[in-house]
């Protein structure tokens, strides 16, 4: 019996019906840029998670082989528990079972888990589908298509505080192997991009956790805030509507004008310049973004800007990295470069994440870069495949591991 299903039976006293893989994901490129409407480069990886299910008359519960924390909630209770009332993972569960509404029935649930839950590799959005597409196997209607899956996700994080973009849940329910993912936003739209065969990518940990609670969270939600804001200010200045994303300035108006762009700004003075509410600007899923006072807006909508055009050269190089793998390699390492620095200004890196990528660098990686949100947790690494292992042991030595090499993977199935 596999180990996950022995888990399951040990704890509910009955076997599964079904288990769910859900995978982690690492983004190539185009970071801090999918809730502008910008697009972005992900690639599902070898790494996620199982869960296993059966169905339930009238509760959910649910337990983790690597957490401590569990769930056992009658369908009645789902709908009046307070989701900041919880802590740990089972946060995510409540989200889904919010976004899915009212259950006729419900489900048990077991999940098991290879990947790093320390951020960047995209563990809370892996939890997330794998939770949404177990408790949808588990109910009597038909399986939801993938793409409902994703919307219901996107919506599910964000119940639980990150007002995050949508490149996550689309990567890890649309991914194939060998092949990374292009993603564009409003409306979405996928595009499978093949990977040189001849090429490794590593990913690897700066040993500073940065998981979606707290700090990360106020992080994360500043930088979306400066956004919103560079947008109305760019909107007032070039007589454009001031309450869209800042993928309407993606053009070299658009551009230019940031460099005008104040390097910090609050919402209540935009507000007052813009005319567009601070409510408008400060909107979230969870009832509204937490004020912060000034944030960063000139260098964050350099980066979303500048980042969204590095997303097409990656593209492009990589359909030349089709015919001729090894020239190839050169450009994409340096965008991912190009990309890093811009993350510093930005603010997402750390000294952790820059000595690491330093570190893989100088043994033998083209490019390097941190993945995900940043603030801590992961950073990844292109290199040649012989030069691998090389890599993966100088960013252990760098920040003390876990380093290992990640596969282009299919998403999200049954097994
Ligand atoms: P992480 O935290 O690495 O899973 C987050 C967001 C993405 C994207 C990146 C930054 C969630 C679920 N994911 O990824 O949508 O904005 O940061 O590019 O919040």
């Amino acid at each position: 019996m596999r180990e996950i299903e022995a888990a399951f039976s040990s704890r509910y006293g009955t076997g599964p019906a079904g288990v769910v893989w859900a995978p982690g994901r690492v983004n190539i490129i185009g970071e801090h840029t999918d809730y502008s409407d910008l697009p972005v480069l992900p690639m599902a990886i070898d790494r996620g998670l199982k869960v296993a299910y059966a169905p339930a008359a009238d509760r959910v519960a649910a337990s983790s082989s690597a957490f401590p924390e569990t769930a056992d909630w009658s369908l009645d209770q789902i709908q009046t528990l307070d989701v900041s009332t919880l802590s740990g993972w089972p946060r995510y569960l409540l989200g889904v079972l919010r976004v899915l509404g009212t259950l006729d029935s419900g489900g048990l649930l077991h999940v098991a888990a290879d990947l790093p839950s320390v951020g960047g590799l995209s563990s809370s959005s892996a939890l997330t589908l794998g939770l949404l597409k177990a408790v949808d196997l588990a109910s009597e209607s038909a399986p939801r298509p993938s793409v409902e899956l994703v919307e219901l996700a996107i919506e599910a994080e964000r119940v639980v505080g990150v007002e995050s973009g949508g490149m996550d849940q689309n990567a890890i329910a649309l991914a194939e192997a060998g092949k990374a993912l292009r993603i564009d936003f409003a409306p979405t739209r996928t595009r499978l991009v093949p990977l040189p065969q001849t090429w490794s990518w590593i990913a690897a940990s700066s040993g500073v956790e940065a998981p979606k609670g707290g700090r990360v969270r106020d992080h994360y939600n500043a930088r979306v805030l400066g956004t919103r804001l560079a947008a109305a200010l760019l909107g007032k200045r070039l007589g454009r509507d001031p309450r869209q994303r800042l993928a309407a300035f993606h053009d070299p108006d658009g551009r230019a004008a940031c460099a005008e762009l104040p390097a910090e700004a609050s919402a209540r003075r935009v507000a007052r310049e813009t005319d567009v509410p601070s409510g408008f600007l400060l909107a979230s899923s969870a009832g509204g973004l937490v004020d912060p006072g000034p944030v960063s807006v000139r260098a964050v909508a350099l980066h979303v800007l500048d980042e969204a055009s590095r997303v097409d050269a990656a593209e492009r190089a990589l359909a030349a990295g089709a015919l001729d793998p090894a020239g190839a390699l050169d450009p994409v390492g340096a965008l991912l470069d190009a990309s890093h620095a811009s993350l510093q200004d930005f603010g997402a890196s750390t000294p952790e994440l820059d000595s690491l990528c330093t570190a893989m660098s100088s043994a033998g990686a083209v490019g390097a870069r941190l993945t995900g949100a940043g603030f801590g947790g992961f950073a990844i690494a292109v290199a040649p495949r012989e030069r691998a292992d090389a890599v993966v042991a100088a960013a252990e030595r760098a920040c003390g591991g876990p380093a290992f090499v990640v596969e282009p993977s299919s998403g999200l199935r049954k097994l």
